[in-house]
C-alpha cells in the first residue's frame, strides 16, 4: 500500500487550501472542498474495507453511494490543510444505504465533514447528472465577489452581463454566465436544493453577501473558474464608481465568442 500523503489528490487538496488562503478568500475555517476520487485511486493507498467510523449525513444521496470523497473538514482552517492533512481532511465513502458517511481516512481528532456537505453532495449529483466527468466541488469567500453582491442587481443576466464586460475573458472562461441564490441561511439542506438546482445550470453559483460555488473535471477547472469571476469583480469594483467612457458592446462579446468558438447564453446579451 502506497503512503497516502504522497497521493496526488492530498497534494492537490493541500495546494488548492494553501493557494485560497494566500488569496485571503478562506478566513478562519471558512471555505470548504469536496473531491470525488475514483475507488481505484483510493485503493491504491487505503484498504477500501477498513472503515474508521460511521458518520450520518442529514439526507439521502442513493446516486452517490459507494462513491469516495475527500471533504475539508468542520471549522479547519484552510490554511492548516497543507501541514496537517489527516487532521484537516477526511476521506469518505457514501455508505449503501445511502445516509451515511464512512470514514476511511482523516479528520484524526474526532472531527467531521464541513457542515456544507449536503449543499456540496447535491450539486455533485446535479453536475455529475449534466456532466459526468465533474469531480470537484469548491466553497470560498473570495473578497471582491462578495463585495459585488452588495452593490450589484442579483439577477443572473445582469450579473453575468457586468462580469462579461470587466475584461475579455470572462466570456470565454464561463460562458454559461453565474447562477446567483439571494442571502440564505447556510449549511442546511434548503440551500444544498437551491444550490444544486443551479447548478445543472451554471458551473458557478453565487450566494449573495456569503461566497461562490465553483465545480470543475479537477481542482484547477473549478478554481480558475472562481479566481476569473474574482478577478472580474475586482475590477469591476475598481471602475464601477468612476465615469465609464470604454466598453466591450454585446455585438462585441458576440463577436468573441463567434471567434473562439464559445456556445454562451445568448438570452444574457441584447443584440
Ligand atoms: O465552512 O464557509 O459556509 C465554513 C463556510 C460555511
Ligand atoms: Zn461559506
Amino acid at each position: 500500500m502506497k503512503n497516502i500523503l504522497e497521493a496526488p489528490f492530498i497534494k492537490e487538496m493541500q495546494s488548492a487550501c494553501s493557494n485560497m488562503y494566500r488569496l485571503g478568500w478562506d478566513e478562519r475555517n471558512g471555505g470548504n472542498i469536496s473531491y470525488l476520487i475514483p475507488e481505484e485511486d483510493v485503493a491504491e493507498y487505503l484498504d477500501t474495507g477498513k472503515v474508521i467510523r460511521e458518520i450520518p449525513i442529514s439526507f439521502y444521496a442513493p446516486e452517490l453511494i459507494g462513491k469516495y470523497f475527500l471533504v475539508t473538514g468542520t471549522g479547519k482552517y484552510f490554511k492548516n490543510v497543507e501541514g496537517d492533512p489527516e487532521t484537516n481532511l477526511g476521506l469518505i465513502r457514501i455508505a449503501s444505504d445511502g445516509r451515511t458517511a464512512q470514514l476511511l481516512w482523516g479528520y484524526r481528532d474526532g472531527g467531521k465533514f464541513t457542515s456544507e456537505l449536503p449543499a456540496h453532495l447535491m450539486s455533485h449529483i446535479a453536475r455529475l447528472s449534466v456532466d459526468p466527468n465533474n469531480r470537484v466541488i469548491m466553497h470560498t469567500h473570495p473578497t471582491n465577489t462578495l463585495a459585488m453582491t452588495h452593490i450589484h442587481s442579483l439577477e443572473e443576466k445582469a450579473f453575468s452581463r457586468t462580469l462579461w464586460g470587466t475584461c475579455t475573458e470572462c466570456i470565454i472562461v464561463f460562458p454559461e454566465g453565474v447562477g446567483v441564490l439571494p442571502w440564505m441561511i447556510c449549511g442546511n439542506n434548503e440551500i444544498g436544493v437551491a444550490t444544486a438546482e443551479k447548478m445543472k445550470e451554471y458551473r458557478i453559483v453565487l450566494w449573495a453577501i456569503h461566497g461562490i460555488y465553483g465545480a470543475g473535471k479537477d481542482m484547477d477547472e473549478a478554481f480558475g473558474l472562481i479566481e476569473t469571476v474574482e478577478k472580474g469583480a475586482d475590477l469591476y469594483l475598481r471602475y464601477a464608481h468612476f465615469p465609464i467612457v470604454n466598453r466591450i458592446s454585446d455585438k462585441q462579446l458576440d463577436e468573441l465568442a463567434t471567434a473562439f468558438g464559445i456556445n454562451y447564453r445568448k438570452e444574457f446579451l441584447d443584440l
